[in-house]
């Protein structure tokens, strides 16, 4: 046991993963093992709520797993696990949806996204989606929660079910707080940039991938649709597209939006473009070469993943044997 805060997070195997998931999630948890104990997940279970392709499925998680390395998530520092090697997931998240409202759920935009994109499968799974989450991160006692901002409201949802579980049964879960960057928490596709570049929802050269050639992402930025004005300034209600290139290459670069604007001021959109797309180049390139490289050793990610379960189960079966007994189940040992 050591004195440091716990971290936990996850993605879902759902696609290739986006240049927004590596903005808004991946780039801030490789940063994070010193000071933090850090737990992450490819959320297999959460996946499920949408049809996948099991032979694509597989290779997409273990391709998922070589760039959470590649991206810099050491696996001797951190704890990296597949969600559905570890039950006890499965088992709190049926607990805790005993105590999610229908309500509460019904208010989730994510649900309401997804549930008017595919009329056609909208399943439990996809509406009681939150209280899965929410077991996921209070089975570690996660203090915070590194996510893109989208998923505040699902963090939010989780400390009203531990204020309601506490309440009950005294102080079994920590109260977790979400871990959003300044930079990059919602990139946006560059076709349509006030929809959220989202890995299951691919458009036409709106949505970057980590994996993507050089020529592929220079082509897009070439691409990315903007204003009709020639001024670059950050205003994201009036210049989506401008204003996430500026996100963008902010995050990319660590430089302000001011020091942005005086960079390309009377430079026009082109400049801006093509200084994008070389920074995006730069920054995936060694993350693209080493997740190549590490995918080709199946036996390397087994290892890691199989070590990986093993030491989320520890941590996870402490906690649900303590709900278990507080809700009054019968021990079976
Ligand atoms: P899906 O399309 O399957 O819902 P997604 O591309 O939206 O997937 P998730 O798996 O839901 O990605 O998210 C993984 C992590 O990356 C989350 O922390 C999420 O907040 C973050 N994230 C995803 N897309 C973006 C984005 N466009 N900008 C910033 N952060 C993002
Ligand atoms: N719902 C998240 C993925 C996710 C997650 C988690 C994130 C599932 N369980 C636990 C953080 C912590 C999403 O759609 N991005």
């Amino acid at each position: 046991m050591t004195d440091k805060k716990t971290i936990l997070s996850g993605i879902q195997p759902s696609g290739a993963m986006t240049l927004g998931t590596y903005l808004g999630a991946l780039k801030n948890w490789a940063a994070l093992a010193n000071e933090f104990d850090c737990y992450y997940m490819i959320v297999d279970m959460h996946a499920i709520t949408a049809r996948q392709t099991p032979s694509e499925f597989r290779k997409i998680q273990l391709s998922q797993l070589a760039q959470y390395i590649s991206c810099g998530i050491d696996p001797e520092k951190n704890t990296l696990f597949i969600q559905s090697h570890v039950p006890a997931h499965a088992q709190l998240g049926w607990v805790l949806s005993c105590y999610t409202m229908f309500g509460e759920l019904m208010r989730m935009t994510q649900f309401k996204d997804k549930s008017s994109k595919n009329e056609e499968n909208i399943n439990a799974g996809l509406f009681t989606y939150p209280s899965l989450m929410a077991a996921d991160i209070l089975l570690y006692q996660a203090d915070y929660v590194p996510v893109g901002a989208d998923q505040k409201q699902h963090i939010e949802l989780t400390r009203d079910i531990v204020v309601r579980f506490n309440g009950i049964y005294g102080d079994v879960f920590k109260l977790p707080e979400p871990y959003i960057p300044k930079v990059g928490a919602r990139i946006m596709d560059l076709q349509t940039p006030t929809n959220k570049m989202s890995k299951s929802d691919i458009s036409d050269g709106g949505c970057l991938l980590i994996l993507d050639s050089p020529e592929d992402i220079m082509k897009a930025f070439k691409r990315a649709v903007t204003d009709s004005e020639t001024q670059v300034r950050y205003d994201v209600d009036n210049k989506p597209g401008v204003s996430n290139l500026m996100q963008i290459y902010s995050a990319c670069t660590n430089k302000s939006f001011g020091e942005i604007e005086t960079e390309f001021s009377g430079q026009g959109y082109g400049a801006l473009k093509t200084n994008v797309g070389e920074a995006v180049v730069e920054t995936l390139r060694p993350i693209r070469e080493e997740a190549l490289r590490i995918l080709a050793d199946k036996a390397y990610l087994e290892g890691v993943y199989k070590k990986g379960a093993e030491k989320a189960s520890q941590t996870a079966n402490k906690t649900l044997k303590k709900v278990h007994k507080k809700i009054g189940f019968i021990p079976s040992d």
